[in-house]
């Protein structure tokens, strides 16, 4: 581990970045700064959603001069048809996620590659769900779990069971205004029937089917995830690990996992920790083996096993061209097809794994659940002969590495406020002494940061500007996702971060003993802040939207960030976000997702493209509902 000094400044960042570009010049390849480029000028129709493709009778484009597409839909139907597809995709892509995770734990055996780690967790669900678990082997009660998880995708009748975790007032709430979701599957088939050609122009009820299929993401898809995925592979505890590029070793065979379904990238990580493996390397005078992760995927693999993160998703170039890395294994989502390309100018491997994602040029091996280990084992011996391969003289990695605390579940940060409460025995196990802080106002509030990086906004910088400036003004940040990334490369999950806190969340961070900005993991992991407000929302006794807590991501890109916006705003949280959705040429649609959703579910979004005034409103936002709750 280096010797990490001071907080690595976004400028430092930029200038590794610059030395990397530089690197790709010389080589004449290509990155995403180049095609960004010979993007411009990006479709305005395009950008302001207000281009239909539904049909063959289009494309239909809305101007002044043509309202309407040929059958007669409005600026209004169309951004909001294409609203809810973004939506739907997202929740798609998350709930297959979350599906291939319970096939997993379906097929778990004692002498499989894959095993139940965490059986408090599986028995806890199995009383949930009604499952006999006495005088049964703990893998008939798995595979009865992951059943009865899989039926939730695609159940006749009903409405989803992780719905009644929420608080009463919520469930209520979504029975009385239609918005609680059926099978997970009906939900996404449901949107894109909806916004099928000939069918449902109104836009309110586009938005209104979007927040029911958002939540049939986070609290159906991402939750089923984010709970099989600690089941198999243990629930993530407190640990310490380290962030940025500088992760990267010289002497070592680099291996990156990127993407998002852990299943695969826990092979890869097992595989490398055997004896036979290091040998192996060492045999091939490398001084060993180092899996660095990048996006999702690094943020499940740090927070188990504490792998180092390379970096966010605006970096995966990056981490290519530093010229170090001998594979980069990759699973499913937010992979560029443009690595398969950058590989042709390295020595590195570029595997893809999953049916889901197949790219033109990558090595591919679909990975299976029975042979998962084997195949693991397979590709860190191609990554380890691959080694020699390296030219020396072309490397050129980074330094500025960060250390980080990484790993807070609510499981947790109930830990955590349990080792503060001592002399109050009664508030063990509940989210009290937090709400005690936030009460007395030595904690303001708390954010959720969450989403990407997008290349219409400086990369990292409003994730970082935003997080220091909550920090300053005593606003807890829990962070995941690529969010949760530049946090790290910033060193705001270091516990000497509190020195950069106001008073109050300094005393807290020091009290509990933890960062001001809280790594909660993946994407999927979002559904885990639901469980957080929740929790607090019933310990308080208060709805959730009444809470000083809100949601923030700055600089999202995906549409499965439509998707978590959708079921945070269902759930009743406000969300600021920094990249505006593409419903702009549709005034009613912007209406309605600031305004109209709050008629709804009390929740809406506030989107501004300048970081600065985005954070200033969450604090006002914040001090709003302070002032509602009298505190
Ligand atoms: Fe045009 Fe209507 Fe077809 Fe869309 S659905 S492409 S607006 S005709
Ligand atoms: S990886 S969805 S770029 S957060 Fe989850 Fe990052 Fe966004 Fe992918």
């Amino acid at each position: 581990m280096r010797e990490i000094k001071g907080f690595t400044t976004i400028e430092e960042m930029e200038a590794d970045a610059a030395r990397l570009k530089e690197i790709a010049c010389e080589l004449c390849a290509e990155t995403w700064e180049d095609r960004k480029t010979s993007q411009q000028p990006q479709c305005k129709f395009g950008e302001e959603g207000i281009c239909c493709r539904i049909c063959s009778m289009g494309p239909c484009r809305v101007t002044p001069k043509a309202p309407r597409g040929i059958c007669g839909a409005d600026a209004h139907a169309i951004a909001g048809r294409h609203y809810l597809r973004m939506a739907a995709a997202g929740s798609a892509a998350h709930s297959d996620h979350g599906r291939e995770i319970a096939h997993v734990l379906h097929k778990a055996s004692r002498d499989g590659s894959y095993q139940v780690k965490d059986e408090g967790r599986l028995l806890a669900l199995a009383a949930e769900w009604g499952v006999e678990t006495v005088d049964r082997d703990i893998y008939d009660v798995a595979h009865e779990v992951a059943d009865i998880g899989l039926m939730e995708y695609g159940k006749p009748f009903g409405t989803l069971k992780f719905l009644e975790r929420a608080t009463e007032e919520r469930q209520k709430l979504w029975a009385a205004e239609g918005i609680a979701p059926r099978a997970i599957d009906r939900e996404v088939a449901t949107s894109l029937h909806m916004t099928n050609m000939g069918n449902t122009s109104d836009a309110e009820v586009l938005v209104r089917q979007s927040l029911r299929v958002g939540m049939a993401d986070g609290w159906g898809g991402s939750m089923m995830g984010t709970e099989f995925t600690d089941i198999l592979f243990g629930t993530p505890t407190a640990r310490t690990t380290q962030g940025n590029l500088g992760v990267l070793e010289a002497d070592q065979v680099n291996i990156i996992v990127h993407g998002h379904d852990p299943a695969f990238s826990e092979m890869v990580v097992v595989a490398a920790e055997t004896k036979e493996m290091i040998d192996y390397a060492k045999s091939k005078g490398a001084a060993g083996i180092n899996i660095a992760g990048l996006c999702c995927t690094a943020n499940e693999a740090t927070m188990r096993h504490g792998v180092r993160m390379a970096g966010n998703f605006l970096q995966q170039e990056n981490a290519m061209l530093t010229g170090a890395v001998e594979m980069i294994c990759v699973d499913v989502q937010c992979i560029f097809p443009a690595l398969s390309r950058l590989a042709d100018c390295f020595h590195t491997k570029f595997v893809t794994t999953s049916p889901i994602c197949r790219i033109p040029g990558s090595i591919y091996v679909e990975f299976k659940t029975e042979t998962a280990f084997e195949q693991a084992r397979g590709l860190v011996e191609m990554a380890i002969d691959n080694y020699e391969n390296r030219k020396r003289d072309k490397v050129f990695i980074p330094t500025h590495t960060q250390d980080a605390v990484v790993g807070y579940p609510c499981d947790q940060i109930i830990r955590e406020l349990d080792g503060v409460t001592n002399s109050h025995l009664e508030d063990r196990g509940s989210y009290r002494p937090a709400i005690d802080a936030i009460r007395s106002g030595v904690l303001r509030g708390a954010v959720a940061m969450v989403g990407c990086n997008n290349p219409k906004v400086r990369p990292d910088y409003s994730h970082i500007q935003i997080m220091k400036e909550l920090m300053e003004n005593d606003i807890l940040v829990v962070a995941s996702g690529c969010a949760a990334q530049a946090a790290t490369k910033a060193g705001l999950l270091r516990l000497d971060a509190k020195e950069l806190c106001g008073d109050g969340l300094k005393r807290v961070c020091t009290l509990v003993g933890i960062p001001p900005v809280l790594h909660m993991g993946a994407c999927v992991d979002i559904s885990r802040m639901m469980l957080l407000v929740t929790g607090i929302a019933k310990d308080w006794g208060v709805d959730v939207t009444r809470l000083p807590i809100v949601g923030c991501a700055p600089e999202w890109m995906s549409e499965k960030a439509v998707a978590i916006a959708n079921y945070v705003v269902a759930t009743g949280i406000d969300t600021y976000l920094g990249i505006e959705p593409q419903v702009k040429g549709s005034t009613q649609m912007m209406e309605l997702i600031t305004e109209g959703t709050r008629k709804i579910t009390g929740a809406g979004y506030i989107i501004n493209k300048d970081p600065h005034a985005l954070v200033e409103s969450i604090i006002a936002g914040i001090e709003k509902k302070r002032g509602l709750l009298g505190i």
